[in-house]
Protein backbone atom coordinates (compact mmCIF):
# COMPACT_ATOMS: atom_id res chain seq x y z
CA UNK A 1 0.00 0.00 0.00
CA UNK A 2 0.66 3.76 -0.73
CA UNK A 3 2.53 5.42 2.41
CA UNK A 4 0.03 8.45 1.18
CA UNK A 5 -3.33 5.96 1.41
CA UNK A 6 -1.97 5.08 5.51
CA UNK A 7 -3.51 7.39 8.22
CA UNK A 8 -0.94 8.77 10.88
CA UNK A 9 -2.26 9.24 14.74
CA UNK A 10 0.00 11.29 17.09
CA UNK A 11 0.47 9.92 20.35
CA UNK A 12 2.36 10.77 23.52
CA UNK A 13 6.08 9.30 23.03
CA UNK A 14 6.78 9.03 26.97
CA UNK A 15 4.83 10.26 29.96
CA UNK A 16 1.40 9.93 31.52
CA UNK A 17 -0.93 9.46 28.55
CA UNK A 18 1.37 6.83 26.31
CA UNK A 19 0.64 3.24 27.86
CA UNK A 20 -2.63 4.12 28.42
CA UNK A 21 -3.11 5.41 24.39
CA UNK A 22 -0.69 2.26 23.01
CA UNK A 23 -2.85 0.00 24.79
CA UNK A 24 -6.08 1.61 23.63
CA UNK A 25 -4.77 1.15 19.58
CA UNK A 26 -4.12 -2.18 20.57
CA UNK A 27 -7.31 -3.42 21.67
CA UNK A 28 -8.81 -1.68 19.01
CA UNK A 29 -6.92 -4.36 16.70
CA UNK A 30 -3.74 -2.52 15.66
CA UNK A 31 -0.22 -4.29 16.23
CA UNK A 32 2.89 -2.55 15.37
CA UNK A 33 6.00 -2.26 14.90
CA UNK A 34 8.48 0.19 16.78
CA UNK A 35 10.85 1.74 14.08
CA UNK A 36 14.78 2.29 14.71
CA UNK A 37 14.36 6.39 15.40
CA UNK A 38 11.41 5.35 18.28
CA UNK A 39 9.30 8.16 15.95
CA UNK A 40 7.22 5.97 14.54
CA UNK A 41 5.14 2.87 15.16
CA UNK A 42 4.92 1.32 11.69
CA UNK A 43 0.77 -0.91 11.82
CA UNK A 44 1.71 -3.97 10.72
CA UNK A 45 -2.11 -5.29 10.23
CA UNK A 46 -3.50 -2.01 9.45
CA UNK A 47 -2.64 0.91 7.39
CA UNK A 48 -2.34 3.20 10.84
CA UNK A 49 0.96 4.75 11.62
CA UNK A 50 1.91 5.83 14.75
CA UNK A 51 3.55 9.14 15.44
CA UNK A 52 5.48 9.49 19.23
CA UNK A 53 5.54 13.42 19.38
CA UNK A 54 5.55 15.65 22.92
CA UNK A 55 1.77 16.08 23.99
CA UNK A 56 2.33 19.60 23.29
CA UNK A 57 2.97 19.23 19.45
CA UNK A 58 0.09 17.16 18.58
CA UNK A 59 -2.67 19.76 18.38
CA UNK A 60 -0.77 21.70 15.47
CA UNK A 61 0.30 18.53 14.25
CA UNK A 62 -3.75 17.51 13.79
CA UNK A 63 -4.21 21.38 12.62
CA UNK A 64 -1.07 21.24 9.76
CA UNK A 65 -2.91 18.10 8.81
CA UNK A 66 0.60 15.90 9.36
CA UNK A 67 -1.59 13.42 11.31
CA UNK A 68 -5.24 12.63 11.13
CA UNK A 69 -5.95 11.79 14.98
CA UNK A 70 -4.21 12.36 18.14
CA UNK A 71 -4.61 11.47 21.87
CA UNK A 72 -4.16 14.70 23.85
CA UNK A 73 -5.12 15.77 27.10
CA UNK A 74 -8.03 18.24 26.37
CA UNK A 75 -6.07 20.92 28.67
CA UNK A 76 -3.54 20.74 26.13
CA UNK A 77 -5.89 20.92 23.37
CA UNK A 78 -7.67 24.14 24.38
CA UNK A 79 -4.59 25.66 26.15
CA UNK A 80 -3.29 25.80 22.16
CA UNK A 81 -6.39 26.89 21.15
CA UNK A 82 -5.41 24.98 17.50
CA UNK A 83 -8.40 25.70 15.84
CA UNK A 84 -9.07 24.36 12.40
CA UNK A 85 -11.92 23.48 10.04
CA UNK A 86 -11.82 19.85 10.57
CA UNK A 87 -10.39 19.82 14.47
CA UNK A 88 -13.45 18.75 16.21
CA UNK A 89 -14.18 16.61 18.73
CA UNK A 90 -14.75 13.27 18.00
CA UNK A 91 -18.79 12.98 18.53
CA UNK A 92 -18.09 15.22 21.59
CA UNK A 93 -14.77 13.96 22.70
CA UNK A 94 -16.27 10.88 24.30
CA UNK A 95 -13.52 10.56 27.52
CA UNK A 96 -11.37 7.97 26.92
CA UNK A 97 -11.12 6.86 30.70
CA UNK A 98 -7.60 7.61 31.22
CA UNK A 99 -5.78 11.32 31.51
CA UNK A 100 -8.38 12.70 33.78
CA UNK A 101 -7.22 15.24 36.03
CA UNK A 102 -8.28 19.32 36.27
CA UNK A 103 -6.58 22.30 36.04
CA UNK A 104 -7.11 24.60 39.79
CA UNK A 105 -5.61 27.40 41.77
CA UNK A 106 -3.54 26.68 44.85
CA UNK A 107 -2.88 28.79 47.71
CA UNK A 108 -0.21 28.45 50.52
CA UNK A 109 -1.50 27.58 53.51
CA UNK A 110 -1.24 31.13 54.71
CA UNK A 111 -3.55 32.64 52.15
CA UNK A 112 -6.72 33.37 52.60
CA UNK A 113 -8.88 32.05 49.59
CA UNK A 114 -12.73 32.99 49.97
CA UNK A 115 -13.46 33.49 46.20
CA UNK A 116 -11.92 35.10 42.78
CA UNK A 117 -12.11 38.43 44.30
CA UNK A 118 -9.10 37.26 46.23
CA UNK A 119 -6.86 37.36 43.80
CA UNK A 120 -7.19 40.46 42.39
CA UNK A 121 -3.91 42.24 41.78
CA UNK A 122 -1.84 38.85 42.75
CA UNK A 123 0.87 36.88 41.00
CA UNK A 124 -0.46 33.73 40.00
CA UNK A 125 2.14 30.84 38.15
CA UNK A 126 0.93 28.48 35.88
CA UNK A 127 1.74 26.43 32.26
CA UNK A 128 -1.74 27.40 31.72
CA UNK A 129 -1.49 31.24 30.52
CA UNK A 130 -4.91 30.55 27.75
CA UNK A 131 -7.32 28.74 30.35
CA UNK A 132 -6.58 30.59 33.27
CA UNK A 133 -6.55 34.02 31.59
CA UNK A 134 -9.79 33.44 30.15
CA UNK A 135 -11.29 31.96 33.69
CA UNK A 136 -10.00 34.95 35.34
CA UNK A 137 -11.38 37.55 32.65
CA UNK A 138 -14.83 35.47 32.92
CA UNK A 139 -14.53 36.49 36.73
CA UNK A 140 -13.54 39.87 36.01
CA UNK A 141 -10.52 39.80 37.79
CA UNK A 142 -7.47 41.57 37.04
CA UNK A 143 -4.16 39.39 38.01
CA UNK A 144 -0.73 39.30 36.84
CA UNK A 145 0.10 35.48 34.98
CA UNK A 146 3.60 34.59 35.46
CA UNK A 147 4.32 31.82 32.92
CA UNK A 148 6.47 29.12 34.03
CA UNK A 149 7.14 25.90 31.80
CA UNK A 150 7.40 23.55 34.68
CA UNK A 151 8.25 23.37 38.68
CA UNK A 152 5.22 25.60 38.71
CA UNK A 153 4.61 23.97 42.70
CA UNK A 154 7.54 25.85 43.93
CA UNK A 155 7.15 29.46 42.19
CA UNK A 156 5.13 30.44 45.51
CA UNK A 157 8.07 29.19 47.95
CA UNK A 158 10.44 30.85 45.67
CA UNK A 159 8.93 34.21 45.68
CA UNK A 160 8.07 34.16 42.30
CA UNK A 161 3.77 34.12 42.81
CA UNK A 162 1.82 33.86 45.05
CA UNK A 163 0.02 31.73 44.00
CA UNK A 164 -0.41 28.64 41.44
CA UNK A 165 -2.74 27.37 38.83
CA UNK A 166 -1.88 24.06 37.63
CA UNK A 167 -2.60 20.62 36.83
CA UNK A 168 -4.12 18.07 39.77
CA UNK A 169 -4.66 14.57 40.14
CA UNK A 170 -4.41 13.62 43.63
CA UNK A 171 -3.38 16.62 45.31
CA UNK A 172 -0.09 15.26 46.78
CA UNK A 173 1.85 17.31 44.51
CA UNK A 174 0.19 20.12 46.46
CA UNK A 175 0.25 18.94 49.43
CA UNK A 176 4.02 18.54 48.92
CA UNK A 177 4.33 21.86 48.40
CA UNK A 178 2.56 23.50 51.69
CA UNK A 179 -0.42 24.23 48.99
CA UNK A 180 -4.30 24.33 49.36
CA UNK A 181 -6.36 23.59 46.39
CA UNK A 182 -8.63 26.64 45.90
CA UNK A 183 -10.98 26.39 43.05
CA UNK A 184 -11.18 23.82 40.27
CA UNK A 185 -11.13 25.83 36.72
CA UNK A 186 -11.15 23.34 34.35
CA UNK A 187 -11.94 19.13 34.44
CA UNK A 188 -9.54 17.41 31.25
CA UNK A 189 -8.93 13.89 30.39
CA UNK A 190 -7.35 12.58 27.31
CA UNK A 191 -9.87 12.90 23.99
CA UNK A 192 -9.17 11.34 20.53
CA UNK A 193 -9.04 14.35 18.22
CA UNK A 194 -9.09 14.27 14.54
CA UNK A 195 -7.82 16.72 12.14
CA UNK A 196 -9.10 17.59 8.21
CA UNK A 197 -10.99 15.25 6.93
CA UNK A 198 -8.40 13.26 4.09
CA UNK A 199 -9.34 13.92 0.79
CA UNK A 200 -8.30 10.15 -0.30
CA UNK A 201 -11.82 7.62 0.19
CA UNK A 202 -9.22 5.06 1.83
CA UNK A 203 -8.08 7.05 4.40
CA UNK A 204 -11.28 8.83 4.95
CA UNK A 205 -12.64 5.56 5.50
CA UNK A 206 -10.06 4.15 8.02
CA UNK A 207 -9.86 7.44 9.91
CA UNK A 208 -13.95 6.40 10.30
CA UNK A 209 -12.99 3.24 11.40
CA UNK A 210 -10.61 3.81 13.75
CA UNK A 211 -12.83 6.46 15.29
CA UNK A 212 -15.74 3.86 15.68
CA UNK A 213 -13.61 1.03 16.97
CA UNK A 214 -12.12 3.56 19.83
CA UNK A 215 -16.25 4.87 20.77
CA UNK A 216 -16.56 0.97 20.89
CA UNK A 217 -13.64 0.01 22.85
CA UNK A 218 -14.33 2.92 25.64
CA UNK A 219 -18.37 2.17 25.47
CA UNK A 220 -17.51 -2.00 26.27
CA UNK A 221 -14.94 -1.02 29.03
CA UNK A 222 -18.28 0.76 31.10
CA UNK A 223 -20.65 -1.64 29.80
CA UNK A 224 -21.95 -4.60 31.44
CA UNK A 225 -24.41 -7.81 30.12
CA UNK A 226 -26.74 -8.27 32.28
CA UNK A 227 -29.20 -11.23 32.60
CA UNK A 228 -31.57 -11.72 35.49
CA UNK A 229 -35.93 -13.48 35.74
CA UNK A 230 -38.24 -11.31 36.53
CA UNK A 231 -41.90 -11.25 37.67
CA UNK A 232 -44.06 -10.50 34.73
CA UNK A 233 -46.00 -8.35 37.08
CA UNK A 234 -42.77 -6.16 38.32
CA UNK A 235 -40.93 -5.78 34.47
CA UNK A 236 -41.72 -2.29 33.88
CA UNK A 237 -40.14 -1.62 38.02
CA UNK A 238 -37.15 -3.83 36.59
CA UNK A 239 -36.78 -2.39 33.83
CA UNK A 240 -36.44 1.24 35.26
CA UNK A 241 -33.69 0.12 37.63
CA UNK A 242 -31.33 -1.22 35.20
CA UNK A 243 -28.93 1.88 34.59
CA UNK A 244 -28.01 2.86 31.16
CA UNK A 245 -29.58 0.17 29.03
CA UNK A 246 -32.10 1.17 26.11
CA UNK A 247 -34.46 -1.79 25.18
CA UNK A 248 -33.62 -4.82 26.85
CA UNK A 249 -34.69 -8.43 25.26
CA UNK A 250 -37.80 -9.84 27.39
CA UNK A 251 -37.71 -13.55 26.93
CA UNK A 252 -40.47 -15.89 28.01
CA UNK A 253 -39.27 -19.19 30.08
CA UNK A 254 -40.27 -22.41 29.73
CA UNK A 255 -43.46 -23.39 31.88
CA UNK A 256 -43.29 -20.64 33.59
CA UNK A 257 -45.93 -17.65 32.84
CA UNK A 258 -45.38 -15.99 35.94
CA UNK A 259 -42.03 -14.60 35.19
CA UNK A 260 -39.58 -13.81 32.39
CA UNK A 261 -35.79 -13.79 31.21
CA UNK A 262 -34.76 -10.16 30.54
CA UNK A 263 -31.41 -9.17 28.95
CA UNK A 264 -29.85 -6.06 28.69
CA UNK A 265 -26.62 -4.20 27.91
CA UNK A 266 -26.12 -1.60 30.57
CA UNK A 267 -23.52 1.73 29.25
CA UNK A 268 -22.87 2.02 32.67
CA UNK A 269 -20.83 -0.20 35.79
CA UNK A 270 -23.24 -1.95 37.68
CA UNK A 271 -22.63 -1.89 41.04
CA UNK A 272 -23.99 -4.20 44.03
CA UNK A 273 -26.37 -1.41 45.22
CA UNK A 274 -27.92 -2.10 42.10
CA UNK A 275 -28.31 -5.63 41.97
CA UNK A 276 -29.63 -5.38 45.63
CA UNK A 277 -32.50 -3.00 44.25
CA UNK A 278 -32.97 -5.54 41.41
CA UNK A 279 -33.67 -8.09 43.75
CA UNK A 280 -35.87 -6.15 45.98
CA UNK A 281 -38.04 -5.71 43.11
CA UNK A 282 -38.55 -9.61 42.45
CA UNK A 283 -35.64 -9.99 40.05
CA UNK A 284 -33.81 -13.53 40.94
CA UNK A 285 -30.78 -15.59 38.91
CA UNK A 286 -29.01 -12.48 38.44
CA UNK A 287 -25.81 -12.62 36.36
CA UNK A 288 -23.58 -10.05 34.90
CA UNK A 289 -20.94 -10.58 32.33
CA UNK A 290 -18.43 -8.08 30.89
CA UNK A 291 -19.19 -7.07 27.34
CA UNK A 292 -15.79 -7.80 25.16
CA UNK A 293 -16.33 -6.03 21.71
CA UNK A 294 -19.45 -3.45 20.82
CA UNK A 295 -19.86 -1.74 17.35
CA UNK A 296 -22.98 0.37 17.47
O1 LIG B 1 7.05 15.38 27.42
P1 LIG B 1 5.65 15.80 27.21
O2 LIG B 1 5.49 17.28 26.92
O3 LIG B 1 4.95 14.94 26.19
O4 LIG B 1 4.89 15.49 28.59
P2 LIG B 1 4.35 16.44 29.76
O5 LIG B 1 5.36 16.42 30.84
O6 LIG B 1 3.88 17.75 29.23
O7 LIG B 1 3.02 15.69 30.17
P3 LIG B 1 2.69 14.56 31.26
O8 LIG B 1 3.11 13.23 30.75
O9 LIG B 1 3.09 14.96 32.63
O10 LIG B 1 1.09 14.68 31.21
C1 LIG B 1 0.39 14.45 30.02
C2 LIG B 1 -1.09 14.75 30.27
O11 LIG B 1 -1.57 13.90 31.32
C3 LIG B 1 -1.43 16.14 30.77
O12 LIG B 1 -1.48 17.10 29.73
C4 LIG B 1 -2.80 15.92 31.38
O13 LIG B 1 -3.78 15.94 30.39
C5 LIG B 1 -2.71 14.50 31.95
N1 LIG B 1 -2.53 14.41 33.42
C6 LIG B 1 -3.30 13.64 34.23
C7 LIG B 1 -1.62 15.03 34.18
C8 LIG B 1 -1.85 14.63 35.52
N2 LIG B 1 -2.90 13.75 35.50
C9 LIG B 1 -1.00 15.10 36.58
N3 LIG B 1 -1.19 14.73 37.74
N4 LIG B 1 -0.59 15.86 33.89
C10 LIG B 1 0.20 16.30 34.89
N5 LIG B 1 0.03 15.96 36.21
C11 LIG B 1 1.03 16.49 37.18
C12 LIG B 1 0.52 17.43 38.26
O14 LIG B 1 0.54 18.75 37.79
C13 LIG B 1 1.50 17.22 39.38
O15 LIG B 1 2.64 18.03 39.19
O16 LIG B 1 1.56 15.41 37.90
C14 LIG B 1 1.95 15.77 39.20
C15 LIG B 1 1.36 14.79 40.18
O17 LIG B 1 -0.02 15.08 40.42
P4 LIG B 1 -0.73 14.73 41.79
O18 LIG B 1 -1.91 15.69 41.93
O19 LIG B 1 -1.20 13.32 41.65
O20 LIG B 1 0.27 14.88 42.90
ZN1 LIG C 1 3.90 18.46 27.43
Amino acid sequence: MNSKDRIKVAIQKSGRLTDHSLSLLRTCGLSYSRGTDQLICFGENMPVDLLLVRDDDIPSLLAEGVCDLGIVGLNVMIEKAVTGPGLVLPRQAASLGFGKCRLSLAVPRDFTYEGPADLCGRRIATSYPRILGEWLEANSIVADIVMLSGAVEIAPRLGRADLICDLVSTGSTLTANDLVEAEVIFESRAVLMAGDRPEEDIRAEWVDRLISRVEGVVRVRESKYIMLHAPRSRLEEIRQLLPGSEAPTVMPLDGRDDKVAVHAVCRENVFWETLEGLKAAGASSLLVLPVEKMLA
